[in-house]
């Protein structure tokens, strides 16, 4: 029996032998001074922040605008995922697919566990089980995380259901996720997130941040979660899911797929323009679904997660109201820049721009300068009951029924602003040609289009041409499956500006798209799918003029030839095990367009 404590020190019996055996294999790999299992309590949350205050990890914020807010540094060199350090380890490369970073297991065990023995000495393990998915749902699933971090504790415990919680919930059982996590000495060199499917199992080290490290979030949820969906039959999905409530009360839940800071979470927290008086929409979550059919042979979604971790930039009254709402209390900030009387601040943010500030590195920063207050992906961390749009359905262990999928991406040209697919298979198609420009939430190159299946090109924990295979063959086991569509809130005009103003406006896409689900609102057909017709689009009370509208929807065949032929590249590469299916449909969108000889016109604004 290993020694284990609580955070104030008193001895903690184990009573699941599995996890208990495992605590003690891990205390002799890292080598610990103490192990504190977390019981998620909220006289632990004071103490691990007041230990967490004293240590710098947090700086308490102005405690009378923003209580229970902290601000967290990470390092300068650890700001963001690290998908070039990011590691499927299965028996064979090819389990891995052409799309991800690979090594073998019993090499990856070796090298990091290399980089794990003693890394914990003179610090604190926290022992963090946790449960992803509401409290006794069929969905959900436990994970235990090992780590030498507070500041992940802290986090662990608004993003997920944390503590005694998910021991109860795990029982005498040997059945949960198996995470490892040490900050070691945040040297990018010895970086390394690895992910071990048939182990269930994570490693992860040398990092502080975000998705590298809360290991429910990315790491279980999606890369793990995906490949024991596609084991046991359903679908784990970097979406957010929503309600869409109408004015006489009927609800409508939709799934999206944006890849990382493409707007879920603004998306997931809308607040409809004027025009829309009476219309609601309820969160449900911004980042992740799990999905499986139901027994009415509907697909159900939960949210696994509890808490969001959205990026701060652009975030506004403006922009999002609920978010900022949101994050007026109990919230960790990561990276955002401070005002001298200890408020948030970060580009984008209401009201003038403070003449000075301290930056996201805490040097002093002033109005006018050239470098960014808060960093590009600064983040909050906020309890999802702190949003006063949550859905009441947001903890419901059978989920919320998806009557639409919806994938998006940041096109600067050729995806207009949406388009239905004609059918499932086309769906799949379209979400997995999904292209968008890379942004912060990712270290490397900005502003570079690539492909992003279904937006879980890094998240994809297995071979993305089995992963498209799975999509495909789900359709057998949905009777109603739901209707799928593709949206594009970032094309731009020649000069670079959006054409289409977004956030609380992609209500009126929205409307089109929760209508065309139930089969009650007109389209038109163009060879690559359904788009509103005029007059579909609900455009009035609409600041914007009728030709940026047909801009925005505009479908430009050259543009969509060059577009069918990146899509063939990015297939041909995915290798052996891409399905025909898919191929097919590119092809056959391909020739019938190549034999229309002509321009297609679609025209929107006009009613
Ligand atoms: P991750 O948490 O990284 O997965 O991001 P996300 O998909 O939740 O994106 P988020 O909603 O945080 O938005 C990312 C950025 O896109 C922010 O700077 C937003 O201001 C901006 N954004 C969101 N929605 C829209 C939109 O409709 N139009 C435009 N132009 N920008 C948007
Ligand atoms: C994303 O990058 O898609 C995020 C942030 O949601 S992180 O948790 O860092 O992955
Ligand atoms: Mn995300």
């Amino acid at each position: 029996m290993p020694h284990v404590q609580d955070c104030f020190g008193a001895s903690i019996e184990i009573n699941n032998a599995h996890l208990s055996k495992w605590i003690v294999e891990m205390m002799a790999l890292c080598k610990p001074d103490k192990v504190v299992l977390c019981s998620g309590s909220e006289a632990e949350r004071r103490s691990f922040t007041e230990l967490a205050v004293t240590q710098g990890v947090l700086i308490p914020l102005n405690q009378e605008k923003l209580p229970g807010c902290y601000l967290h540094r990470s390092n300068p060199n650890d700001v963001a995922r690290v998908e070039n350090l990011t590691f499927i380890c299965t028996p064979e490369k090819e389990q891995a697919g052409a799309t991800n970073n690979w090594m073998a297991p019993k090499e990856a065990y070796e090298k990091v566990g290399k980089l794990f023995d003693g890394s914990m000495k003179g610090r604190t393990m926290y022992v963090v089980p946790y449960v992803m998915g509401p409290i006794g749902s069929p969905m959900a699933k436990v994970g235990v995380e090992i780590t030498d971090s507070i500041y992940v504790a802290l986090n662990m415990r608004i993003m997920t259901r944390m503590g005694q919680q998910a021991l109860d919930m795990l029982g005498a059982s040997n059945d949960f996720n198996r995470g490892l996590h040490s900050m070691l000495d945040c040297n990018p060199d010895r970086r390394y997130i690895c992910h071990f499917p048939a182990d269930n199992t994570i490693w992860s080290i040398g990092s502080g941040y975000g998705g590298n490290v809360l290991l429910g979030k990315k790491c279980l949820a999606l890369r793990i979660g995906s490949y024991l969906g596609k084991t046991e039959g359903w679908l784990a999905e970097h979406m957010l899911i929503l309600g869409v409530e109408s004015p006489e009360g009927e609800m409508t839940y939709v799934a999206a797929a944006f890849p990382s800071q493409c707007g879920k979470t603004n998306f997931a927290m809308m607040v409809p323009p004027k025009r829309f008086k009476g219309w609601k929409i309820w969160t449900v979550g911004d980042d992740i679904a799990w999905m499986r059919v139901g027994e009415d042979g509907r697909l159900y979604a939960i949210n696994p997660e509890a808490g969001y971790f959205g990026v701060a930039p652009g975030t506004s009254m403006k922009s999002n109201p609920n978010a900022m709402k949101t994050v007026l209390k109990d919230t960790i900030f990561t990276n955002v820049a401070v005002t001298k009387d200890g408020d948030v601040w970060w580009e984008g943010k209401d009201g003038p721009v403070p003449d000075e500030l301290t930056d996201w590195q805490g040097r002093p920063w002033k109005k006018g300068s050239t470098e960014k207050a808060a960093h590009p992906n600064s983040r909050f961390t906020a309890p999802a009951a702190n949003n006063p749009w949550k859905s009441r359905f947001a903890d419901d262990p059978g989920g919320v029924p998806i009557s639409a999928i919806i994938f998006g991406g940041r096109r600067a040209t050729t995806v207009p602003l949406v388009m239905q697919a004609f059918h499932w298979a086309h769906g799949v198609f379209m979400g997995a040609t999904l292209g968008s420009e890379t942004t912060a939430a990712a270290t490397g190159k900005v502003g570079v289009v690539r492909r992003d299946p279904m937006a879980m090109l890094p998240f994809c924990g297995y071979n993305m041409g089995e992963y498209f295979a799975h999509w495909l063959a789900m359709q057998a086991q949905i009777a109603y499956p739901p209707k799928v569509f593709l949206v594009n809130w970032f094309r731009q005009n020649k000069d670079g500006k959006f054409l289409w103003p977004g956030f609380g406006e992609n209500m009126r896409v929205l409307k089109w798209i929760v209508d065309r689900a139930r089969l009650r609102v007109g389209g038109q057909e163009t060879p690559f799918g359904w788009v509103p017709r005029a007059g579909d689009l609900d455009l009035s009370d609409f600041d914007i003029s009728p030709e940026t509208v047909d801009e925005a929807t505009a479908i430009n065949i050259d543009e969509w030839k060059t577009e069918l032929e990146s899509q063939g590249s990015f297939f041909e590469s995915l290798g052996e095990k891409m399905p025909k299916a898919l191929e097919l449909q590119r092809e056959f969108l391909l020739a019938r367009i190549e034999s229309m000889h002509g321009k297609w016109v679609v025209h929107n604004s006009k009613s």
